[in-house]
């Protein structure tokens, strides 16, 4: 592979600044940032957060996401073009902001901010507040955010236990179920955490069914992708009070719009896909991309190589 452009297509702005990511990766390789008009050939490098049909013809086309679910994996294959994601760079962020979620049900901080407004000193009744310590957390994909969700959740004295496709144990991890286990991996966690893929196993995964095994007091939290619930189940649950509550990051339509019941439900906390957001992403990237560059010039296979 012979790489003499960089094209960052637009759609990286939905991570980043374009202008900071053209600036990150000038080197050797001329980089310049395109539109969908652009047309692509075999020397080029397309950078780019969404896909579009034109990188087929490009040589190598490098997601900014970890997910690529929205790419036509087989037909990159078929077009011999390769395609990299971006998994590996959100090892703090996105378990940071875990710990946010499960610091802000277990202290009610949520709540408080929502009156803070109304300047409303209403305390929240003695029984709601409890502590992360010793609280189970059920993991569901273990591995760059998993792992840092994992590694949190143990410093903070939780009990952790996991889901991963290959039931390998892994640090700071008590238990590792396979996801044929999953009823029984989330039984008694006060938290399960999604940091899966969303694939064909995963798609619709965290069903009615799922969630009536959770705990009546326990809260999902979905980081993954929105298809990997069920949507009226989870606003049904939380509607019955099957569970406690649901903080949801990946949504099932994004925007989530405006009109949907999530927005004022009490017991969820929604943010707009922002659990990765850093001001350095645009710096995490070029890095990836630098390697691989390095890597193509000496003939070596690329890192996250996904076709
Ligand atoms: P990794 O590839 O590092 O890890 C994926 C993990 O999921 C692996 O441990 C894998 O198992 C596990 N897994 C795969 N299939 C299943 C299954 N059926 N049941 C349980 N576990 C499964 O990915 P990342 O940690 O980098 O990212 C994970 C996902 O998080 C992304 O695909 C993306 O959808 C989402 N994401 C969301 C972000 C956000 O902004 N909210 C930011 C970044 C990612 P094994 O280890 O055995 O292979
Ligand atoms: C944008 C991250 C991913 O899959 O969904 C996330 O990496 C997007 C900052």
């Amino acid at each position: 592979m012979d790489i003499d452009r960089i094209a960052i297509h637009e759609s990286v702005a939905k991570a980043c600044p374009l202008e900071a990511m053209v600036a990150a990766l000038r080197g050797d390789v001329p980089v310049e940032a395109v539109g969908d008009d652009a047309s692509f050939d075999a020397g080029d490098c397309v950078v780019t957060f969404s896909p579009r049909d034109a990188f087929l013809d490009a040589a190598w086309v490098h997601g900014i996401r970890a997910g690529y679910d929205e790419f036509d994996v087989a037909a990159y294959e078929a077009a011999g073009t390769a395609l990299t994601n971006s998994t590996g760079i959100h090892g703090d962020t996105v378990p940071e902001t875990v710990v946010g979620y499960l610091t802000a049900f277990a202290r009610r901080l949520h709540v408080y901010r929502d009156r803070q407004g109304d300047s409303d000193w209403t305390q929240e009744p003695y029984d709601t507040a409890f502590t992360l310590t010793g609280e189970r957390v059920c993991v569901v994909g273990l591995g760059t955010i998993g792992q840092g969700v994992a590694d949190r959740a143990d410093a903070l004295g939780m009990d952790v236990v996991g889901v991963r496709r290959s039931g390998d144990p892994t640090e700071c991890v008590r238990r590792v179920f396979t996801p044929d286990e999953l009823n029984t991996a989330v039984a008694d966690a006060r938290f399960v955490v999604l940091c899966c893929p969303l694939t064909e196993e995963t798609e619709g995964m965290v069903d009615a069914a799922l969630l009536g095994t959770m705990r009546d007091d326990g809260y999902l939290v979905n980081v993954a992708r929105g298809p990997v619930v069920v949507e009226d189940a989870l606003l049904n649950a939380l509607d019955t009070e099957t569970i406690a509550g649901a903080a949801l990051d990946a949504h099932w339509a994004e925007p989530l719009p405006e009109e949907h019941p999530l927005w004022d439900h009490e017991s969820a906390i929604v943010t707009p896909h922002v659990a990765a957001f850093t001001n350095r992403y645009h710096e995490d990237i070029a890095a990836l991309v630098r390697e691989n560059l390095d890597r193509t010039a000496r003939g070596e296979s690329l890192r996250n190589r996904v076709a």
